[in-house]
């Protein structure tokens, strides 16, 4: 007998038909003759909106009136992706949505390809904190995600006939949006500007400007927890409209121009991941959704109270700082606890520091933002004031801990030019974590070893994980069968340890079958799915080996393609017969910065040796390339179930954890991969026997930087490394143009930053071994079923339950 404990409704199919029939005819006003899929998208979204919403004012209410401290997760990415599906299994109303819109007469594909993701997230730091907002829900933890409803998303991705990027401007909201609500009568007042003025010796910021904060509210719904949290994404609005005096000018432009001001804090998400830009509107975003947050939560916890006591407030919430951007909180809530409630500095400074923890996700050294301090002096005079006073307090401190001169400067948090984000984070806040143990390790020895030596209780890590929800679930239905069948329950959904209960059923060889038979149905369904949307002809026969991740230098796509083309000139110069060929066909996605010039020519590269290798008969059904544009969290749910084989193939110590490993390592891909973030204990717990381990490790990587780390060499020493290169250098993917790649072969033969030649050699030894093992399906799939059943470690729920207990101190509501 299986068990199953999936949430499920009890309204019938034709009831939700109904209810769905009841939307389009009373609030959007069509029949179910006129409707279009985009309508009964539109209608069954906000039918199960309805069916949640009982569930949500009850977590509020249970919240507010109880006595369990909530998270609010600050962060200025949540990269959501489709919501309908995720809201359909937690309401347990997918049976019956699949029904209801057969019965309408509609295709249940079409309904649901009606939705447009919303792209409000770079990367892998978006993805984490939409992950951690669907744990925190399903763990029953009340919990707010603080953030910003950017009109613009992440651009969206188009090649061009050369191969190269082209960015256009992603505009999600242009159909009706059924998921946010938008709240007007709880907007909160955001100023800018102006100047500190001393009053009845009291400094008394007083602002240039304001603008409108509104509140967009998502709901986020739990499985089966009951219960329903809130994603509450800020919008700017002008308080002035519309100037109707220069309007009647026939100024026309200049009447809306404060309306654009204002409204274009939140127009649009920096399209940057790991590099900080230093923009002025940056930080405008930044203060924005943070001032607008902390308001709100002093709302929501002292409903109605005009002098609440704050002192309480770290016992409310606790707010959690994703990465360096919401950093000017701590000064924020400061200048709110003394200036707008009249707490004198040490009680608020103790508040304060109680409130907020810091979560650093980089170690790269740019991408720890520092701002000039004219520039916060200019947009928020009081708050460097503040700065000014907790680096004098932070000096003093380390002073009287008997810290040196030249460490205390090291350590400044204000230069006097500039502001340093993640340092006055770690002194503002009572926790830093990095989201690996290696990353959090690195971050103690390197990044902030100062801080560590002086606060070492401060520092811990948290491994960071997937939502099982999302990422298997709703991502491969059929694994979740097989899984479900293997352990007798559905259970694992929400104890994805769970998992680890499959490990005998490696050994038996029938349940192995399945497992590759799962893994074959999904290649077919992605191929389906790659000519439908793309029209490639990915045959499913192949291994598919994947490399999806955003385009960085230290993320080594280069390498990826450097191997490719090397397979390529062994099959074309006869080293390797083509019917020695293992057949494989890649998957690259990838979007780079759009001001990332390396990172783009790139781009370029793949997509060009996708075009000649692709076209070339000599190689025809043993290699091919195919890089679908616009990599989403969509394209991630069908392609990461069919994937064979994944690279995580960045240069050791760069990675600070990687979450698309988890993804792919959950649903049954091997890995090739450093010893770098979270590979290390991926591998760990699925067994070196079952990870394809290759290249330098984070010391040998300092060893060689150390000795005098020369390309050159490894280009020279390696005939085929060079034949690769020389291929890209003398135009064989430019149609002969030899200047097209000049600059990105220029940069691998003198700097190479990233030691991808170095480690080309090891990357290229270990293919063999991967083919070796893939001749051997029962093999293969056998190892997959066992990194499978070893990664429950890796659920976001997980990450959730290691926060909670080593950092927020609080847990489910009661
Ligand atoms: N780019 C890291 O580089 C990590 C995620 C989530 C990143 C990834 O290795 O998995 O965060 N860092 O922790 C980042 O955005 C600002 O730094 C990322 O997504």
């Amino acid at each position: 007998m299986t068990e199953i404990t999936a949430p499920k409704s009890a309204v019938t199919a034709e009831q939700f038909a109904d209810e769905i029939r009841e939307q389009l005819k009373y609030t959007q006003g069509v029949t179910v003759e006129q409707a279009k899929p985009a309508d009964v998208y539109v209608a069954a979204s906000a039918a199960v909106r309805r069916h949640l919403m009982d569930s949500w004012f009850k977590t509020q209410s249970d919240m507010v009136n109880g006595n369990t401290k909530a998270v609010g997760y600050l962060s200025a990415e949540f990269l959501m992706g489709k919501q309908l599906r995720n809201a359909l299994l937690n309401a347990g109303l997918t049976e019956q949505f699949d029904a209801a819109v057969k019965e309408l007469g509609f295709s249940v594909q079409d309904v649901v390809d009606a939705e447009h993701e919303p792209g409000l997230g770079n990367g892998g730091l978006g993805r984490l904190a939409a992950c951690f907002i669907d744990s925190l829900a399903s763990l029953g933890v009340p919990a707010f995600g603080y953030g910003i409803q950017y009109k613009y998303g992440i651009f969206e991705q188009k090649f061009d006939e050369n191969g190269k990027q082209i960015e256009t401007p992603d505009y999600w909201l242009t159909n009706e949006e059924p998921w946010g609500h938008i709240d007007y009568n709880r907007d909160q007042k955001v100023s800018f500007g102006g100047e500190v003025v001393e009053e009845d010796g009291k400094k008394v910021w007083k602002p240039a400007w304001s603008v409108r904060a509104v509140p967009v509210d998502y709901m986020v719904p739990g499985y089966a927890s009951g219960r329903v949290n809130t994603l509450r994404l800020w919008t700017a609005k002008s308080y002035d409209e519309f100037d109707l005096l220069t309007f009647n000018k026939s100024e026309y432009l200049d009447a809306v121009k404060p309306q654009v001001e204002a409204e274009n804090i939140s127009k649009i998400l920096y399209p940057e991941d790991s590099t900080p830009q230093g923009k002025a509107l940056r930080l405008e975003q930044q203060y924005f959704f943070v001032s607008a947050s902390i308001h709100d939560a002093i709302r929501v916890f002292y409903p109605g109270q005009d002098k609440p006591d704050l002192t309480t407030f770290a016992d409310k919430i606790t707010f959690q700082l994703n990465d360096t951007h919401p950093v000017i909180g701590i000064p924020e809530l400061m200048r709110v606890l003394m200036d707008e409630y009249g707490y004198d500095w040490d009680t608020a400074w103790t508040v304060t520091n109680k409130t907020f923890n810091y979560t650093c996700h980089t170690l790269l050294p740019e991408a720890l933002e520092v701002w000039p301090s004219k520039l916060i002096g200019e947009l928020l005079p009081r708050h460097l004031e503040i700065i000014e006073k907790i680096q004098d307090q932070f000096a003093a401190e380390l002073k009287a801990k008997g810290v040196d001169e030249a460490t205390i400067k090291d350590m400044a948090i204000y230069t006097g030019d500039s502001v340093r984000m993640a340092y006055l984070a770690t002194y503002g806040g009572s926790h830093v974590n990095g989201v690996a143990e290696l990353h959090s390790q690195l971050l103690k020895d390197v990044t902030l070893k100062n801080f560590s030596d002086v606060y070492p209780d401060k520092f811990t890590n948290v491994t960071n994980g997937v939502t099982p929800r999302r990422f298997v679930k709703l991502a491969n239905p059929r694994l979740s069968d097989l899984i479900t069948e293997g352990l007798g329950t559905d259970k694992w959904v929400s104890d994805l340890e769970l998992l680890k209960g499959l490990e005998p059923l490696a050994a038996d060889d029938e349940f192995v079958k399945k497992f590759a038979a799962v893994k074959q149905a999904n290649k077919v369904d992605f191929s389906n799915y790659a000519k439908r949307e793309y029209g490639f002809d990915i045959d499913p026969n192949t291994m598919i080996n994947t490399m999806v991740k955003r385009l960085h230098e230290y993320k080594r796509q280069a390498l990826k393609i450097l191997a490719v083309i090397a397979r390529y000139a062994d099959i074309k110069s006869g080293r390797i017969a083509a019917d020695d060929v293992m057949p494989r066909t890649i998957v690259f996605g990838a979007k780079a910065a759009p001001g990332y010039y390396l990172a783009k020519q790139t781009i370029q590269l793949i997509n060009n040796v996708a075009r000649v290798i692709n076209n070339d008969p000599d190689v025809k059904g043993k290699l091919n390339v195919y890089f679908p544009w616009n990599y989403n969290v969509r394209l991630a749910q069908h392609l990461i179930p069919a994937a064979d084989l994944d690279e995580q193939i960045s240069q050791a110590g760069k990675e600070a954890s990687g979450t698309g490993n988890m993804k792919f390592a959950l649903n049954g891909a091997m890995t090739v991969g450093t010893l770098d973030g979270a590979n290390v204990e991926i591998r760990e717990r699925v067994g070196a026997e079952n990870f394809f381990l290759f290249g330098m490790t984070v010391d040998e990587v300092d060893a060689l930087y150390a000795e005098g780390y020369d390309p050159k060499k490894y280009y020279e020493a390696d005939p085929r490394l060079k034949a690769a290169i020389d291929m890209v250098a003398d135009g064989t993917f430019s149609n002969g143009d030899k200047t097209v790649y000049e600059d990105l072969v220029h940069d691998w033969l003198t700097k190479d930053w990233f030691m991808t030649l170095a480690d080309f050699g090891a990357y290229t030894a270990i293919q063999s071994e991967i083919e070796a093992l893939y001749a051997q399906p029962l093999e293969w799939n056998r190892k997959a079923l066992i990194n499978v059943a070893n990664s429950g470690y890796f659920s976001s729920d997980r990450s959730m339950e290691d926060y909670l207990e080593r950092i927020w101190m609080t847990g489910p509501l009661k």
